[in-house]
C-alpha cells in the first residue's frame, strides 16, 4: 500500500516514445502516413520486414542527452519518467541477450539507451519506468494483425519474460512497467506481473497487462475516465493526439494554447486522483523537439509557484 501511495504521489510523469521509427518521422518512401500513429508506422505504411530492419545499421542517436531530458522533467514539475524499452516493432532500446535486434548489437550507437537514462534518471533520485509492449513484428516475422486482438504464442511469452527479467536486473530499481497491448491469457497476465514483482516488489505494474494484474488502470491514450475510480489510475497523454513516435509533419502551431490545454488537462487529471504522463517524441537522431520542450517548460512555469513546499 505504501507503494501505492507513492506512486500516487507523483502524479505527474513524463512519457518518451523513442525508437528506430523516430527516425522515420511519419513518412515512409516519400509519402507522409497518415492511417496510424508514427511509432507504429511499421505496419501502417507498411514497411518490408527486412527495410525496416534495415534502419538500425543507420540508428546513432547522438544527440540523445539523458542528463538534460531528466532536467527538462524537472523543469515540468514532473516527477518520474517512462521510457520505451520495447515497442511493437519488437526493437530493443536496451541490451537484451534474446536477440541481436537491439541498440546496443544492431547499431552504430552501440550504447544502451534504456541505461543512460536509467543512470541519469538514478543521479538525479528521478523514479523510472519502461513501458514494454507485448506485441511484437520482429517476433512475428511482421505479420501485423489487430493491436488489441493479438493473442501472444507460449515461446513469444517465454522470449517476453526473459527480456522483462533482464529489464528488472539490470537497470536498478524501476518505478512501474507499463505494459501495452496484446491478447494475454489469463495465465500469461499473471506470470507477467509476477515476473516482475519477484524481481522487484516495489514495482507497480500497469493495467493493459491485461486480465485485472496490474497494480494501477491505464485510460484509454489520450483519455480520462468518466466516473469515480476506485483503484489508483493514470491517463496517457501525447501532444497531439495523432501520434506518440516523432512526426516530422506535426503542425506544432499555438504553444500557449497548448500549454493551457494540458495545465487543464492535468488539474482535471489530478484532482480527480490520477496520474498524468505527457508524452514527448524525440527525432532520430535522440534531439527533443523544441517545441514539445518549450511545452514542458510552459506547464512547469504555471506549476512551480503553486507546488513550492
Ligand atoms: C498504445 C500503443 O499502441 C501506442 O502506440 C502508444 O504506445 C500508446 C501509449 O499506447 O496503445
Amino acid at each position: 500500500a505504501a507503494t501505492v501511495h507513492a506512486w500516487q504521489a507523483r502524479k505527474f510523469g513524463l512519457f518518451i516514445h523513442f525508437g528506430l521509427y523516430s527516425m522515420l518521422g511519419g513518412v515512409w518512401d516519400g509519402r507522409r502516413i497518415t492511417n496510424g500513429y508514427s511509432e507504429q508506422i511499421q505496419s501502417h505504411a507498411p514497411v518490408p520486414i527486412d527495410q525496416y530492419e534495415a534502419l538500425a545499421k543507420r540508428f546513432d542517436p547522438v544527440k540523445f542527452d539523458p542528463d538534460a531530458i531528466v532536467a527538462l522533467a524537472k523543469a515540468a514539475g514532473m516527477k518520474f519518467i517512462v521510457l520505451t524499452a520495447k515497442h511493437h516493432d519488437g526493437f530493443a532500446m536496451f541490451h537484451t541477450a534474446q536477440n541481436r535486434y537491439n541498440v546496443v548489437d544492431a547499431t552504430p550507437y552501440r550504447r544502451d539507451v534504456v541505461k543512460e537514462l536509467a543512470d541519469a534518471c538514478a543521479r538525479a533520485r528521478m523514479p523510472f519506468g519502461v513501458y514494454y509492449s507485448t506485441i511484437d513484428w520482429h517476433w512475428m516475422h511482421g505479420q501485423y494483425r489487430d493491436d488489441n486482438d493479438n493473442p501472444i504464442t507460449p515461446a513469444q511469452a517465454d522470449f517476453n519474460v526473459a527480456q522483462i527479467r533482464e529489464l528488472m536486473s539490470h537497470y536498478g530499481a524501476i518505478s512501474e512497467v507499463w505494459f501495452d497491448m496484446g491478447k494475454p491469457t489469463p495465465a500469461q497476465s499473471a506470470r507477467f506481473a509476477r515476473t516482475v514483482h519477484e524481481l522487484q516488489p516495489k514495482t507497480m505494474v500497469s493495467g493493459r497487462v491485461w486480465n485485472h494484474q496490474g497494480d494501477f488502470s491505464v485510460m484509454g491514450d489520450n483519455s480520462e475516465p468518466g466516473v469515480g475510480m476506485e483503484e489508483p489510475w493514470q491517463s496517457p497523454a501525447s501532444m497531439f493526439p495523432d501520434t506518440w513516435g516523432y512526426r516530422s509533419w506535426e503542425q506544432r502551431n499555438d504553444l500557449p494554447g497548448k500549454i493551457r490545454e494540458n495545465i487543464a488537462r492535468l488539474v482535471r487529471v489530478v484532482s480527480a486522483g490520477g496520474n498524468y504522463i505527457l508524452n514527448i517524441g524525440p527525432e532520430g537522431d535522440g534531439s527533443v523537439v523544441p517545441y514539445e520542450a518549450d511545452v514542458l517548460r510552459g506547464i512547469g512555469a504555471w506549476l512551480k509557484p503553486r507546488s513550492a513546499a
